[in-house]
């Protein structure tokens, strides 16, 4: 992509509005734009890391069997009455009338309709295990929208449901998120914490909320320095090995981590030793729940069970929040001069800067490196605007693009150029011929 014509409105200053670094970097970036408290248009640099995060929730939720599916915006009041929630919920709800006067609502969450349409379409425990998920915006009309896409009333977010014909086989589907929840967010540079939380109006009987430690984190967390130690990639594991995913599960939750809302001093001091004690605040990205058969029973999702008999079935959910991870992600990677992106959500991968538009030579040669990059599929973003390198340098650091390749009429007459690693800051020089006349540069980017 040329930046000449691509549509990235920076700018210059802080925003007033923005009371957190990922707010205001994200305004600064033109990656969104408010249309109203807590709903966001998403610009061209935004919507790019929006998808690299959705999918790569996507492929995690596929590979721990979660099938995908797609509920609209917009639910019929009727179910959510079954299950007592359409009053329970509050002022939260977004409650709209359609032209023939039915009471309907967007969504803030799916629990009831998928599981009138799981009710539909399974009457046997043969049908079972299975796990559905959407990735859809939802809307909670919360009192205090803040902090950007943190706490937005519009948001994106993955919603997994999944139906057992057992507690002990729902506990196994549950585990099986847990583990994926560790894999996702890993895949993301992140690293996020589970732990113990009260189930709000969701509701159930278990839950663990996924928490990335930053001090913008709306959540008091307490949780054991161990955490820092674990290992956070090895989470390959067969998801039908039911004690191999318990063991991750062990692993994780021997620990002892709470947010404020769960959190028991006493018990802190009894499992953990002082020097490893630690408090801070988190940002919750995930949130898991048990339910047993808290939403099949009102709603009559039962199957037929071995013995002829009907059950109810035994469901949990399992919610990531997709867009605010993208703000999750800046406060926990960025410095004084902007954003860092971790590779795998960066919105491009590289950022070329022409030092000298206009200068036959230097056009030309990045014209080339533009090309070899695009050719190899390396996601390039091309600064080929007339602007002074100094302004050319803050935006790109700004940005965040992991690698900077800087090319100008000074280096390339000792025929050189420049590639830079944004977030460690390491510079190093090659040439041309090094490059093979630039058709290999994707070679000499990644260090
Ligand atoms: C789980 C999936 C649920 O809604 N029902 C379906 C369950 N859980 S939750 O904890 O309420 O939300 C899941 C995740 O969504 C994100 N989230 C938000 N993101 C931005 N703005 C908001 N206002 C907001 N509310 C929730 C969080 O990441 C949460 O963990």
């Amino acid at each position: 992509m040329r930046l000449s014509h691509y549509f990235m409105p920076i700018l210059r200053d802080d925003p007033k509005e923005a009371e957190i670094v990922s707010h205001k970097l994200m305004l600064r970036c033109g990656m969104i734009r408010q249309e109203a408290a807590g709903s966001y248009s998403w610009l061209p640099m935004g919507f790019r890391v929006l998808k690299k995060i959705e999918q790569i929730v996507r492929e995690e939720q596929d590979r721990a069997g979660a099938i995908e599916v797609l509920m609209p915006t917009i639910q019929p009041a009727d179910l959510w009455r079954k299950s007592g929630r359409y009053d329970a919920y509050g002022k939260e709800m977004l409650r709209i009338k359609d032209r023939h006067d039915r009471d309907m609502l967007y969504g803030p969450t799916n629990e009831e309709m998928i599981t009138d349409i799981f009710r539909q379409g399974v009457q046997s425990y043969k049908d079972l295990p299975r796990n559905l998920y959407h990735i859809q915006w939802k809307f909670r009309d919360e009192v205090r929208p803040r902090f950007g896409v943190m706490r937005g009333r519009e948001f994106l977010m993955k919603d997994a449901y999944s139906f057992d014909v057992s507690r002990e086989a729902g506990q196994h589907s549950y585990n099986k998120m847990f583990v994926s929840y560790l894999r996702t967010f890993a895949r993301m540079g992140l690293k996020a914490v589970p732990m113990r939380a009260e189930t709000g109006p969701i509701g159930g009987e278990d839950s663990h909320e996924f928490l990335i430690l930053a001090e913008t984190g709306e959540s008091g967390v307490y949780f054991d320095r161990d955490f820092f130690d674990m290992d956070w990639s090895a989470f390959d594991i067969d998801y039908d090995d039911v004690a191999a995913v318990v063991k991750v599960v062990d692993d994780f939750t021997s620990k002892y981590a709470a947010t404020d809302e769960k959190h028991d001093p006493a018990e802190f001091e009894k499992r953990v030793s002082e020097s490893h004690r630690l408090a801070g605040r988190g940002i919750e990205v995930g949130h898991i729940f048990f339910f047993g058969t808290k939403y099949s029973e009102p709603l009559g999702c039962e199957v037929q069970g071995p013995d002829g008999k009907k059950v109810p079935v035994h469901s949990g959910s399992y919610g990531i929040g997709v867009s605010r991870l993208v703000g999750g992600i800046i406060e926990a990677s960025h410095d004084a001069a902007g954003i860092i992106w971790p590779e795998p959500v960066a919105p491009f991968k590289v950022g070329l800067i022409n030092l000298k538009v206009g200068d036959a030579d230097t056009d030309a040669a990045c014209l080339n490196i533009y090309k070899a990059l695009e050719g190899k599929g390396v996601e390039v973003l091309y600064d080929d605007r007339d602007d002074r390198p100094g302004a050319k340098f803050a935006v790109m650091d700004l940005i965040g693009l992991p690698y900077q390749v800087i090319v100008g009429p000074r280096g390339l007459k000792e025929d050189k150029i420049e590639i830079k690693n944004r977030k460690t800051g390491a510079r190093k020089t090659i040439t041309v011929q090094e490059a093979g006349d630039y058709r290999n540069i994707s070679d000499f980017i990644e260090y």
